[in-house]
């Protein structure tokens, strides 16, 4: 079996193994042309969640499309696989635009004795079924600002360049204590550590809790990258990581700022509906067997918490800024509606 993708004395992530860089002038080499790439994903994964929500907050549903994959992996030569399959809308097990089963094969494609990690999210050459970047911050990143004429009009500017450095300096403490920080926890192998991670997991969150008492969004008056990298882990807090990841000092629902940014975020076209809890729950419950080795799924908390009223409008701001939302999810990637688990 591959070194596991969650290695379990410590949360330490590999870098890319493909990082090549799409841009609308192709000045890194490739040029964002429509329809020429297709972006892997899953539904379950906050990596992967965070460049679905740049996409669709840009309006590059038309230039790139998209590839949902099943939200529990296939065990294909000893290892967890993402996978193509007829239940998660796949005809045949098979993407429709790639024509593969398994993402593995696109890993592959390039050099079929790639032994390295699959990962999701992952760009992929439509001409050629390579991957060509699984580097899912610099996807984002290149997405909010390099896709330049792709983009829909009225997209918002997720990375003003007057805010990158807070938006920076935020989106590291975040990363190591809170997006990445929930791993550490879940996976920690004795008690110094887990301690140690939920120390830092809860005094970031009380720190966020405190910033966000006083304004509506992380930096700045408009929604930025430094918000969609700390909702993709709120979202999937109460469900996943506060019970099966140890999580549990608080639930987000029990902080006020937090809470309230969180559902505001949620009901802002581009984040709920990109959410899919079901596919998070799955996933995280029935593929970790090694922290939960019968596989049943977690069925709370109601999820219809997401939609009450959170009065954030009254710390001012606007989502968007100057520009404008996005318009309904195109036809094949809606998510389904929150219902009643519980
Ligand atoms: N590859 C990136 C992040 C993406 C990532 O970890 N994706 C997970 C899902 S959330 C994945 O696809 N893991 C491979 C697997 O579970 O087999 C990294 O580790 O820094």
């Amino acid at each position: 079996m591959r070194a596991n993708r969650v290695p379990i004395e410590e949360i330490e992530r590999e870098p890319a193994a493909f990082a090549e860089r799409v841009t609308a002038d192709g000045r890194f080499g490739r040029a964002a042309e429509p329809g020429r790439y297709r972006l892997v994903v899953s539904r379950a994964c906050p990596w992967a969640h965070r460049v679905v929500m740049v996409r669709r907050l840009m309006g590059l549903e038309q230039a790139v499309s998209l590839a949902v994959a099943d939200p529990v992996q296939e065990v294909i030569d000893g290892d967890p696989h993402w996978v193509f399959t007829e239940e998660t809308g796949s005809p045949g097990g098979r993407d429709p635009v790639l024509g593969i089963h398994a993402l593995r094969e696109a890993y592959r494609a390039g050099d079929p004795g790639y032994d390295g990690g699959v990962s999701v999210p992952a760009l992929v050459d439509v001409e050629t079924g390579r991957v060509v970047s699984n580097d899912y911050d610099r996807l984002s990143t290149d997405m909010a600002t390099e896709w330049g004429g792709l983009a829909r009009a009225g997209a918002p500017d997720l990375y003003p360049e007057g805010l990158r450095e807070e938006i920076e300096d935020i989106g590291e403490r975040v990363y190591r204590d809170v997006n990445n920080g929930v791993y550490r926890a879940g996976f920690a192998p004795d008690q110094a550590r887990y301690d140690a991670a939920v120390a830092r997991l809860f005094e970031r969150l009380d720190e966020m809790e405190e910033r966000l008492s006083a304004r509506r969004y992380l930096v700045g008056d408009h929604i930025t990258l430094a918000d969609v990298r700390l909702w993709s882990t709120l979202l999937r807090f109460d469900a996943v990581y506060h019970g099966l990841f140890k999580c549990n000092v608080r639930k987000i629902s029990e902080y006020r700022a937090l809470w309230g940014y969180a559902r505001d975020l949620f009901q802002t076209p581009g984040f709920g509906d990109t959410a899919n809890l079901d596919h998070i729950r799955a996933h995280y419950y029935r593929v970790m067997t090694g922290i939960n080795p019968t596989g049943v799924v977690a069925a709370g908390p109601d999820p219809r918490g997401w939609l009450t009223p959170h009065h954030r409008e009254e710390l001012g701001g606007t989502p968007f800024g100057d520009g404008t939302p996005p318009g309904p999810v195109p036809e094949g990637e809606q998510v389904p509606p929150l219902g009643r688990r519980c």
